[in-house]
């Protein structure tokens, strides 16, 4: 899929007042507000415990004009499948339920349930931001945290572990649609959910989303990073239909191309700054791979 979308036709609609509790040059932001604008008034969302229940506050002083239900952390894949139910008794079939959730509340605590609904076909649009860490509580590692990034759980030596591939986990339940996309391509971003919500069944959108303080650095370079890290090829943007994998927008213009190397994206953040050249070079080499893989494939 390439961008419809430009800055020159994108919709004026808006369902984010200005002003929020979000910090300042938080990636959420940007991917809130754009997703909200492809999917329109007629949308009802379901929002685990995360920095996105404080960025949309409570009414009667929320950030968003859409309805919203704040459910319990395990349970937003099986609260969205609810609403859907709900509405279909309703007659109301032409709503968009969608679950918007961290990478904590879908790729760790919210699992179980996502798996579910996707296992069951429910017919749900699920987005989770990735700012690979338990933000909202005081940047906590999660699943989905980098190796060799420090948190305030994963001190001195960094997380141990590799960054877990939630994507690929989705993917293994043959949804009708899945994409990766980023804080730093809104456009990309809006064309995707605009595509999602277009399909019926289960649809899962994962958005790499930098975040200031849990990453180190400063807020007017969310966008820098987010496409460094696009750039390097360490956060790939892509769209799978009928399980086929097709590179999108700027990853696929990439293909074949020289890379920026790995370096350039650890070293624009402080969150890296134990990162070993072992490490350095190990992630390298995996990355290297795993574009060797999408070369053979597209
Ligand atoms: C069962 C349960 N455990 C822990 C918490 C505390 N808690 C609230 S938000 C949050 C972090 C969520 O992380 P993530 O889903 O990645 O979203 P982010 O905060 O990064 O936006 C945690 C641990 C909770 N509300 N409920
Ligand atoms: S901690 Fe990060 S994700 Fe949370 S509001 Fe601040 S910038 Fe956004
Ligand atoms: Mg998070």
């Amino acid at each position: 899929m390439e961008n419809k979308t430009s800055i020159l036709n994108l919709t004026e609609d808006e369902f984010v007042h200005p002003g929020n509790r979000a910090c300042a040059g938080c990636g959420l932001g940007i991917v809130y507000r754009t997703a909200l604008k492809a999917l329109g008034k007629n949308t009802i969302l379901v929002v685990p415990p995360s920095c996105l229940t404080v960025l949309q506050g409570l009414y009667p002083i929320a950030a968003a004009k859409l309805p919203c239900l704040n459910v319990t952390f395990a349970s937003t894949g099986a609260a969205a499948t609810g609403v859907r139910a709900a509405m279909r008794s309703l007659k109301k079939n032409d709503v968009n339920v969608v679950a918007f959730a961290g990478d904590g509340g879908t790729g760790d605590i919210g699992i179980q349930a996502l798996s579910g609904a996707c296992e069951r076909g429910d017919d749900i649009l699920y987005i989770c931001y990735d700012n690979e860490a338990y933000m909202n509580t005081g940047v906590q590692r999660s699943g989905t945290t980098p190796q060799g990034v420090v948190t305030t759980t994963t001190p001195i030596t960094g997380k141990l572990q590799s960054k877990k591939d939630v994507p690929s986990i989705v993917a293994a339940h043959k949804i009708p649609y899945l994409a990766t996309a980023s804080a730093a391509y809104p456009l990309d971003l809006y064309d995707k959910v605009k595509k999602a919500a277009s399909i019926k069944g289960p649809r899962y959108i994962h958005v790499h989303t930098p975040c200031p303080p849990g990453w180190g650095f400063e807020p007017r370079y969310t966008i820098k990073v987010g496409k460094l890290a696009v750039e390097t090829g360490l956060f790939a943007l892509y769209e799978m239909e009928n399980s086929q994998l097709r590179l999108t927008g700027p990853s696929k213009k990439m293909l074949g191309k020289p890379r920026l190397p790995v370096t350039d994206y650890f070293k624009s953040q402080h969150r890296f700054y134990s990162l070993g050249n072992d490490l350095i070079n190990d992630l390298q080499a995996q990355v290297d791979h795993a574009w060797d893989a999408y070369v053979i494939h597209q």
